[in-house]
């Protein structure tokens, strides 16, 4: 603990990052500073436990007798995050589940100046339904530890979830710079530290003849002594310095795997049944080649769990996890109750414990209430474990604009700069649906060797969008690429045509559109376009773009997100930290997305991006015979 506190490069768990607690050998992963963002995860890892004994993942890293435990202040327990993970863990239990789970709310009745109202914990704790009570006083470690230890000894055997309220003190202020004398009346102050565990404990092995007042005093003393040895020893170990040296457990280490030859015919024959089989066969739109994708990856990998809302009987809102419900199992397509933090929790743990989980967020624009469990708790634990706890997922997420007559802003969230910003996370936004199989393989390959977390955003607009150019020429079905055939690398961007004198650089819709304006430019005004995909938001694929775009004169970027945040303010600044061609963007606007026949006025039209290409190209034109 020392070495966290002086931000050791030896501290055992963060190698000097941050003064957080943890210990891989006894398996305490560290935990960030947001109170509560640990709870629904807490959820999932004791999920994870009774399901690794049906699945057992290669990479199990909880016994299968385990308990998870979790604990938290009172105040924190007011968190809506913490609420939600308490209500998830009852319903859990009401569905059946087994969760062996153990809640310890630590009540010292207050926060860091606001007091928690006196019988508010146990009042709202105790008639939680699916979950067990039972309190006891922290100063009495005796009775402490009989309870703990029975309420422990029940979860283990009933699979069932409890919460202990601990009341407690708190001594000297919530931190360095906290003064509680500015909130606290001295008799306040003096009544906790009469209580001080110490003083209290001591008092009782004395009055209970345990240990002479002596002897107390020896072993206090001898105790100090040893913790100023440790202090003044830590203080002289080595701290971290450069960037490289904090930023080297970003990303977590690669893991061995065992090889998962691609699933056997005659395996997928029987479980995607005769008419899709044939389906397999032909062409088909983005949402059904998702669909083959994910079965043939949950075929060869036992591991690979769905969890979500609505993916499981209903197949997900667009159908696009049809039938996986009845191909594998309730165990792995998982319907879970209405709560965002919730599934990326559960999918936290369960990643921590040796699966692939791949949590669905209906819509892009619902993220944004559970953020915090991609941004504070699953791209950091890496970070903060020094690379020795990893939670690897693939994050679908449907989202983006354009879909016509359909949801307005809720339905049709066109930012994502939310994600292009955390350190370490892996953003993947496939425009077609043989693109979207490769790069779901190559996001699952991240997962599984890498230990990545990876978010896979799929544009709603195209899911079921069959025609390019005109009505039925079919230009956006695409034949499904055999598994273990053909790969798309992270960072690997998709070139359509080979013209110089221009290249549109885009993804998603607005590479769709892009195709569209590009047929428009060549026919209508003899201009030969190149069009980009990027395909991987984040990283930015930076050699990948500017190897595809160097031979062009001009360069133009449609973006269909918002234009403050979106990736064309990134694409901007590198051809002009890189390259010399002239280059210009076109964005949605700062707008929400309308609902009714305005739904696509504020993004990118196929109208617009010829008009910008022409704009872009003259430009160049006048700017070389001026300067000529
Ligand atoms: C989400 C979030 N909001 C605010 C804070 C700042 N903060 C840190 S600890 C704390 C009070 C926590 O009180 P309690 O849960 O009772 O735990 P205690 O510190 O008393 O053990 C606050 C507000 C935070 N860390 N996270």
């Amino acid at each position: 603990m020392l070495l966290s506190f002086t931000t050791s490069s030896e501290d055992p768990i963060s190698g000097g990052r941050h003064k957080v607690l943890g210990s891989r050998a006894l398996n305490i992963p560290p935990q960030t500073s947001t109170i509560a963002s640990h709870l629904p995860k807490a959820v999932g890892a004791a999920y994870s436990i009774d399901l690794s004994r049906r699945l057992k993942p290669e990479h199990q890293d909880y016994p299968q007798d385990a308990i998870v435990y979790c604990s938290f202040g009172d105040a924190s327990l007011n968190h809506s995050t913490a609420q939600g993970a308490l209500n998830a863990a009852g319903w859990s239990t009401y569905r059946r589940a087994p969760l062996p789970l153990l809640f310890v709310c630590q009540d010292n009745g207050i926060g860091i100046s606001v007091k928690t109202p006196p019988g508010w914990v146990c009042d709202s704790l105790a008639h939680r339904p699916g979950l067990a009570y039972a309190g006891c006083n922290g100063l009495d470690v005796v009775a402490t530890y009989a309870t703990t230890k029975q309420l422990a000894e029940q979860i283990r055997r009933s699979r069932k979830p409890a919460v202990l309220h601990m009341r407690c003190v708190r001594l000297y202020g919530h931190a360095g710079a906290d003064v509680q004398q500015a909130y606290l009346s001295q008799a306040e102050i003096e009544a906790a530290e009469a209580n001080d565990p110490l003083l209290y404990t001591a008092r009782r092995l004395i009055e209970e003849g345990v240990c002479s007042h002596d002897e107390v005093l020896d072993l206090y003393l001898e105790t100090e002594g040893r913790v100023a040895r440790a202090a003044e020893d830590v203080i002289a170990r080595p701290g971290l310095r450069t960037a490289a040296q904090v930023m080297s457990s970003i990303v977590p280490p690669a893991r061995p795997v065992s090889s998962a030859p691609p699933p056997e015919q005659s395996a997928r024959e029987a479980l995607f049944g005769g008419p899709d089989m044939r389906a397999v066969n032909e062409a088909q739109h983005l949402a059904k080649l998702i669909n083959f994708a994910l079965t043939d990856l949950m075929l060869q990998y036992r591991e690979i769990l769905l969890v979500g809302e609505d993916v499981g009987r209903k197949g997900g809102v667009y159908g696009v996890t049809q039938k996986l419900h009845g191909r594998f199992g309730a165990h792995r397509v998982v319907d879970t109750l209405l709560d965002e933090q919730t599934i990326l929790g559960l999918a936290i743990g369960l990643g921590q414990n040796g699966f692939l989980p791949m949590p669905e967020i209906q819509f892009l624009a619902y993220l944004h209430n559970a953020e915090d469990q991609l941004r504070g708790e699953a791209a950091t634990l890496p970070f903060f474990s020094n690379g020795q706890y990893a939670n690897p997922m693939v994050v679908r997420i449907a989202g983006l604009g354009y879909q016509r007559g359909f949801g307005g802003h809720f339905h049709n969230d066109n930012s994502l700069a939310v994600l292009r910003d955390i350190p370490g996370l892996i953003v993947a936004c496939p425009s077609n649906g043989r693109d979207a199989v490769l790069m779901l393989r190559e996001a699952v390959r991240l997962a599984r060797e890498e230990q990545r977390v990876v978010v896979f955003v799929e544009p709603i607009a195209l899911y079921m969008t069959r025609d390019l150019h005109e009505d039925g020429d079919g230009g956006w079905m695409h034949r499904y690429p055999a598994p273990g055939q053909e790969s798309v690398r992270l960072g690997e961007v998709n070139v359509v045509g080979e013209g110089h004198d221009l290249a549109i650089v885009s993804y998603a819709n607005g590479f769709f559109l892009s195709l569209q304006a590009r047929k428009a430019l060549k026919d209508e005004h003899g201009l030969d376009a190149r069009v980009i995909d990027m395909r991987w938001i984040a990283p930015l694929p930076k050699a990948s773009l500017l190897e595809a775009t160097a031979p062009c004169e001009c360069v133009l970027i449609v973006d269909e997100c918002r234009r403050t945040g979106s990736q064309s303010e990134a694409l901007m600044a590198l051809f002009a930290e890189h390259s010399e061609q002239a280059t210009a963007r076109i964005a949605a606007h700062d707008s929400f997305i309308a609902t009714g026949p305005a739904y696509a006025s504020t993004l990118p039209s196929r109208d617009g991006i010829v008009d910008a290409a022409l704009r872009l190209c003259r430009e160049d034109q006048s700017l070389e015979r001026g300067s000529s």
